[in-house]
Parts: structure tokens; sequence; C-alpha cells
């Protein structure tokens, strides 16, 4: 039997990973918080509908050849890793899907500093609903890639990695191998830094980010954290970051970003680890940064 993906959580990503792998005949298990509330159907890209199988409960250990994805948010990865971590003594290749940074320093910290381990960032678009009958669904509504890398680019783990890459492809294509993931990271932490608490505060869609009433915050905010990211290794230009965060607001104009959502559901939302992260690494490097401060504090006082 050939390699399996195992899926951790029920959200919108994991449960397209979880549509994707059935549509192209992978062999796959996904383990939602919880079963009742998981999707039970899938709408896929062009129109057509199946029937998800059905989640399962407890895990095996894995084999090496498997691939655990953990696409959560980084404040339940901690957790979720430790409780893993006695199903991954064959070192099944575990890879990290999340907005924001700070899920590779949790990663570390509770797996071995060798472990085979990738870090992943996906623009493919996925909503969860229930639809006219009330029945829990996750629908393929954006056809985008999933960038993917080694955090450390050590040989080690070299061909368990690449194979690992090859099966995710073969879930829910296109997957782009990065030499220099962290790059990728980076670029859409900027991405998420902008929209994110901008849809939040001002309860708009994507694309209304791009209003001329929030030129000047959106400028603020994309050159802060250029100085940050430039002095933690990158090399970005404020208006280039500018464009790219624009061109995303324009391919997910429809959409309400995951932390409006958050705040609408009154959900723990993403902020330390998106401009919170950059409030951190600024303190690191005593740059000043007071826009994304209080962005943190305007987000932090709406959603507690
Ligand atoms: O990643 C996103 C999010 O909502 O978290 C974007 C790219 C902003 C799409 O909505």
């Amino acid at each position: 039997m050939g390699a399996t993906i195992h899926i951790v959580g029920g959200g919108a990503i994991g449960s397209l990973l979880a549509a994707g792998a059935q549509r192209h005949g992978v062999s796959h298990c996904r383990y939602p918080r919880d079963v009742n509330a998981a999707p039970v159907k899938a709408t896929w890209i062009d129109g057509s509908e199946f029937n998800l199988s059905p989640p399962n409960k407890t895990p095996n250990i894995l084999n090496k050849d498997d691939v655990l994805v953990l696409p959560l948010k980084v404040y339940q990865l901690h957790d979720a890793l430790q409780a893993w971590q006695p199903f991954l003594k064959r070192r099944a290749t575990v890879v990290l899907l999340h907005n924001g940074m700070g899920g590779y320093e949790i990663a570390r910290n509770v797996l071995p500093e060798d472990y085979p381990l990738l870090l992943a960032t996906t623009s493919h678009g996925a909503i969860k609903y229930y639809d006219s009958v009330g029945i829990s669904t996750v629908r393929y509504t954006g056809r985008g890639i999933t960038k993917v890398g080694s955090p450390t680019n050590a040989i080690t783990n070299a061909k368990q990695l690449k194979e690992a890459v090859a099966l995710l492809e073969r879930v829910l294509p296109p997957v782009e191998y990065q030499q220099d993931i962290w790059q990728a990271l980076w670029l859409k932490l900027a991405v998420n830094a902008v929209i994110n608490p901008i849809t939040a505060l001002y309860d708009i869609q994507n694309k209304q980010i791009a209003q001329p009433q929030f030129d000047e915050l959106r400028e603020a905010i994309c050159h802060e954290f250029t100085l940050v990211a430039n002095v933690s290794g990158q090399n970005f230009c404020s208006a280039h970051i500018q464009q790219e965060v624009l061109k995303v607001a324009k391919a997910t104009g429809e959409n309400y970003s995951s932390m409006h959502q958050d705040v609408v559901h009154g959900r723990t939302t993403e902020i330390e680890a998106i401009n919170g992260y950059i409030v951190q690494m600024a303190k690191k490097k005593g740059i000043h940064v007071p826009v994304n401060t209080l962005l943190v504090e305007r987000i932090k006082a709406l959603s507690s």
C-alpha cells in the first residue's frame, strides 16, 4: 500500500485536502477535533459534489513514508504536535500549514532537531458552510498554489521530503517546491498583515482594502513590515510588497478574510502570529513599528 496523508483538524483547508486526496485516489485519514461538525460533503471547483469518507478518531503509528499535515492556527500547534508525537516514532514527514509565523519555532521545541519537517503556504480558496438542508460542506472556491520547502534545506532527509512533496502534489495540485520557503512565508505574512486586520476592523471584504481611505494605512504596514523583514534576512522593497498585497486582495476580492470571520464568530484571532510577530521581531531588532503595534491592540480589543 502507498503512503497515506494524515490531515489534522476540520478547518476549510484541511477538509479541502481530504477532499482532494479522495478525489485523486490518495490514501488519507482526517482527524477533525469535532467529528460531528466536520464537513461530510465537498463541492469541487468545477461544481461537482461528492460525499467525504468519514473522519478518523484514533491514529495508529504513522509509517515513514506517510505525511502528517497540520493546517491549524499557530496557537493550536504546540498541543497538536505534542499529542501526535507518540505516533511519529517512525519519523513520518510533518508539514506545517498556517497563516503567520512562529510555527517552526514551536515544532523545533517539540520535535527532534533533525526531524523531517516541511513548511508550507497555500493560496487555494476554500470555505466551510452548511448547505440548504443543513449538511456541513467544504467548497473549493479558488484554484491557487501551495508552496512548500524545507526550513533548513539540510540534505539529511532530502529524499523523504521530495516524496512528501510529490504526495502533496497528487492530493491538491499545483505544489511548488521552494528552495527558499522563508521568502514565500514572509511574503504571505505581509499579505495577511495588511488584509486581515483591516478587513476585520472595518468589517469589509478583501477587495475593499484597496480603497483610497486605506492608502496610508496599507503603506505604513508595508513600510514597517519591510524594515523588519529585511533586518531578518529578507530583501524586499516596500512598493513591491504593496503591489503583491493588492494583487491578493483583488484575487480574493469577494472573500472575507479569516481574521474578519474569527472576529465575527467570536473566535481567537491569529493577530499574535501575524502583526504580533512583526512587533515581536521589531522589538528584538530595536525597530519602531507603531502602526503594527496599534493594530495588534485594536484587534485584541475587538476579539476579547
Ligand atoms: O490568507 C488569507 C486569510 O484570509 O487569512 C487571505 C489571503 C487574506 C485570503 O482571505
